[in-house]
């Protein structure tokens, strides 16, 4: 992208440095970040995070599919969606102690976050009663708990804050523009209720998008600047590249240009300063060079793990060598985020 007429790149740039928590980004601001020269915006992104958090330190969050496939929704991107064949068979809701099997070990490997997450379009009151009694055990095993259920009423997020729940993921997934060429079943203002149903519970939020839906530069953003805007910021910003899987409608999409990604983490980074911003699902697929310049751009957590909820994820062996590479320590627990969202 070229940089927009109207924006003085110095007086920003020397804004953003400050990594102050704005809520009132421009898109043509943001637009002006992604267009600086690539060795600028991740001088500017690493300014920004050191100013925030621990230079070598990433958080480490396990995910746990608890609930997998045969799920309503149309999402274009999503093997567990019962309109695509995708070979993902339908499951039933898993019993707390084999969760509590898989939190155990996520613990022992070295996460300090388990997040369950549940192919639904919203979740049943039967269903937050179980999940519920998950996230309490999974909570005094010593854990942070993170869960994704799809779209909850105001109730079903007080239960879930009561059950202990310290986070909540609800992705944007990308622009509003391009929303619709995404996902028809519902809408992005849906999903903004139900950020707001989490939020008003005082639980963490944690939500993101994906690069690699199609997209033009102009969505990139427009996700960041919906994210950005919201009335608080998410503690949590998933910075998903699509895994492209065979059945699903975006299967043989063009691929995003790994550049352009890492744009997005350090935009990210720089337009929601006290945020972790994760390099979530598509580390399988890329390089460990590619990965240490989104670290390198401000991303600060990963999903560990052989698994994502139903694709690969790098194991413990890749990951491990890739963090001692790069001399990246464990974040025990994410404080820093805490007091992101009252400023
Ligand atoms: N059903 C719930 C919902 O959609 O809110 C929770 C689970 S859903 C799998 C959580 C998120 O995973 C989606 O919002 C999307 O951002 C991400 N996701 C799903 N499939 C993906 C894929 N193939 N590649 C990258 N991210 C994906
Ligand atoms: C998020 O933003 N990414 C994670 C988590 N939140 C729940 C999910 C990625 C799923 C990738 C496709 C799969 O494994 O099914
Ligand atoms: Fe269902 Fe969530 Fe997949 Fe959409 S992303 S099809 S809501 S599991």
């Amino acid at each position: 992208m070229t940089q927009p007429a109207s924006v003085d790149i110095a007086a920003l740039t020397q804004r953003c440095g400050a990594a102050e928590i704005r809520h009132d980004w421009s898109r043509t601001e943001i637009a002006a970040l992604f267009g600086l020269p690539f060795a600028d915006l991740v001088f500017l992104a690493q300014q920004v995070h050191r100013r925030r958090f621990s230079a070598n330190e990433v958080q480490l969050s396990t995910l746990l599919s608890i609930k997998t496939g045969g799920c309503p929704e149309d999402c274009a991107y999503c093997p567990q969606s019962a309109q695509f064949d995708t070979g993902v068979e339908a499951e039933k809701l898993m019993d707390v102690e084999a969760t509590l099997e898989a939190a155990r070990a996520a613990k022992a490997s070295g996460a300090s976050r388990f997040c369950m997450g549940a192919a639904w379009r919203s979740p049943k009151d039967r269903d937050i009663e179980k999940v519920g009694r998950m996230i309490a055990e999974v909570k005094a095993l010593g854990l942070e708990t993170c869960a994704t259920l799809g779209m909850l009423t105001p109730d079903q997020a007080r239960r879930l804050r009561d059950a202990g729940l310290d986070y909540y993921n609800h992705n944007l997934d990308t622009s509003p523009e391009h929303y619709g060429a995404i996902i028809t079943t519902r809408t992005y203002q849906d999903r903004l209720d139900t950020l707001a149903h989490v939020r008003d519970t005082g639980m963490k939020v944690c939500c993101g998008g994906i690069v690699g839906l199609g997209e033009k530069p102009e969505d990139r953003v427009g996700l960041l600047h919906s994210l950005a805007t919201l009335p608080a910021h998410p503690e949590s910003v998933p910075i998903n590249m699509l895994v492209q899987v065979e059945g699903t409608p975006l299967n043989g999409q063009a691929k995003p240009d790994g550049i352009d990604f890492v744009r997005t983490i350090a935009v990210a980074r720089i337009i929601m300063p006290a945020s972790m911003v994760r390099l979530s699902a598509g580390r399988e697929q890329m390089s460990d060079e590619l990965q240490a310049l989104a670290f390198l751009a401000g991303a600060n957590s990963v999903f560990l793990g052989d698994k994502l909820l139903t694709t690969k994820n790098p194991g413990q062996d890749r990951d491990g060598a890739l963090l001692a590479k790069l001399g990246i320590t464990p974040m025990l627990y994410a404080t820093a985020e805490i007091g992101a969202a009252a400023e």
